[in-house]
C-alpha cells in the first residue's frame, strides 16, 4: 500500500452531483442519470436489485443531511481492491463482468447455527436493509463519504449465535485466480482476511454493505457484500466476503501479515498515531475541490462517541 499522489482531480467529473443522485429514488431515473439505462448493462446487479431489498430506508442516526456524500463516480472508480489490480482505477475495469450472483456466505466456527447461506436469503433473514451515510478513511490518508445500503453486522452475529468461547470474527474474501486477474500475482496473501473482536462486531456502527446510493453494490466496491467499520482504516472493510468464522484467538489479518510494523489488527483511525512512513493527522478529500486541500482527521474518524468505550485501558499507540 505505497503512497502515491493520485491525480484524482483528473477523474471524469460526474454528470450529476451527489446531492441530485441522492434524491432520485426512482430506479429508472437513477439508472438513466448514470448512463445505465439498459438493464442488461447491469447484469447481476440488476438481478440483485429485484431481491436485495431495495430501496432501503434511511437510518436517521446516519443521514445524508449530516455529511455530504462523495459523488457516485468517485466512489466507484477510485478503489482499493488488490484482487483486481493495485491501481485505484483498475478494479472498475477488471471486475466488470465478474460473477457475484449467485453468492454463498458461510457462517462457521464457535457458533450454534453454522451454515451456508445464499446472500439474498441472508438479507431476508436479518430483516432487510437500511441506508447509512458514513465517513470512509483509508490508511493512505484520503477520505470519502459513502451512502451505504446494508444491515448491521450485529444482526448476523445474532443469527450465528456464538458460543461463549467465541472472542473474534475472522472474515475471508474469495479465492478465484482463474477469473480474477490480481489473484494470479502474489501482491498479497490470498484470500484477503480480516478480523474483529466480537464486541467490535456487535457495536452499532459495524455494518455489512450490499449497496451504495440505493443501488446494488458494484463489483469494484465489494459485491455482493462487504464489511464497513467507519471508525477504522478502510483496509478493515473486507470486500466480497465468502466466510465468517467465529474463533477464540485474534486472527492474523492480511495487511498485518504483509507489513506488521505498518498495519495492525485494530487499525482505528487516529490522528495522533502516525503511520511509520506518513502522518495520519490530515486527509485528502476525494472528489472535493482541488483547491479545498486537506481536512483534519478526527479521532476514530468522528465516531468517538460510539466506539471509544471499546478501547478503555488499551494502549492505542501500541495497538495500532
Ligand atoms: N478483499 C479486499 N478487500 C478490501 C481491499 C482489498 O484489496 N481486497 N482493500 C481495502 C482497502 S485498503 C480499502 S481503503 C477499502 C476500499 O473500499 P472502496 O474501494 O469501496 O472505497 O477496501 C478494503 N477492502
Ligand atoms: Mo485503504
Amino acid at each position: 500500500m505505497n503512497i502515491r499522489i493520485p491525480k484524482d482531480w483528473a477523474l471524469p467529473e460526474s454528470a450529476v452531483t451527489a446531492e441530485s443522485v441522492y434524491r432520485l429514488r426512482n430506479r429508472r431515473d437513477f439508472l438513466r442519470s448514470l448512463g445505465l439505462a439498459s438493464a442488461g448493462l447491469l447484469g447481476a446487479q440488476a438481478l440483485r436489485g429485484a431481491t436485495g431489498g431495495f430501496p432501503a430506508k434511511e437510518n436517521e442516526l446516519y443521514p445524508a443531511s449530516a455529511l455530504k456524500p462523495t459523488p457516485y463516480d468517485f466512489i466507484t472508480s477510485y478503489n482499493n481492491f488488490y484482487e483486481f489490480g493495485t491501481d485505484k482505477s483498475a478494479p472498475k475495469d477488471n471486475a466488470k463482468g465478474w460473477k457475484t450472483e449467485p453468492w454463498t456466505v458461510e457462517l462457521a466456527g464457535l457458533i450454534r447455527k453454522p451454515g451456508k447461506f445464499d446472500v439474498n436469503d441472508l438479507i431476508a433473514k436479518v430483516g432487510g436493509i437500511e441506508e447509512r451515510v458514513y465517513r470512509h478513511r483509508c490508511v493512505e490518508a484520503w477520505s470519502m463519504v459513502i451512502p451505504w445500503d446494508g444491515f448491521s453486522l450485529a444482526k448476523l452475529v445474532t443469527l450465528a449465535d456464538p458460543l461463549p468461547e467465541a472472542k473474534y470474527l475472522k472474515l475471508s474474501s474469495f479465492n478465484d485466480p482463474k477469473n480474477v486477474v490480481g489473484q494470479r500475482t502474489a501482491v498479497l496473501d490470498w484470500p484477503y482476511v480480516e478480523g474483529l473482536r466480537l464486541d467490535e462486531a456487535m457495536n452499532e456502527l459495524a455494518f455489512i454493505a450490499t449497496g451504495i446510493y440505493g443501488q446494488p453494490i458494484p463489483n469494484q466496491n465489494g459485491a455482493p457484500l462487504r464489511l464497513v467499520t467507519p471508525w477504522k482504516y478502510g483496509f478493515k472493510g473486507i470486500k466480497s466476503i465468502v466466510k465468517i468464522e467465529f474463533v477464540a484467538q485474534q486472527p492474523r489479518n492480511t495487511w498485518y501479515v504483509m507489513a506488521p510494523r505498518e498495519y495492525g489488527f485494530y487499525a482505528n483511525v487516529n490522528p495522533n498515531v502516525d503511520h511509520p512512513r506518513w502522518s495520519q493527522a490530515s486527509e485528502r478529500v476525494i472528489g472535493g475541490s482541488f483547491f479545498a486541500g486537506k481536512q483534519a482527521t478526527l479521532m476514530f474518524n468522528g465516531y468517538e462517541k460510539q466506539v471509544a468505550g471499546l478501547y478503555t485501558g488499551l494502549d492505542l499507540g501500541r495497538n495500532y
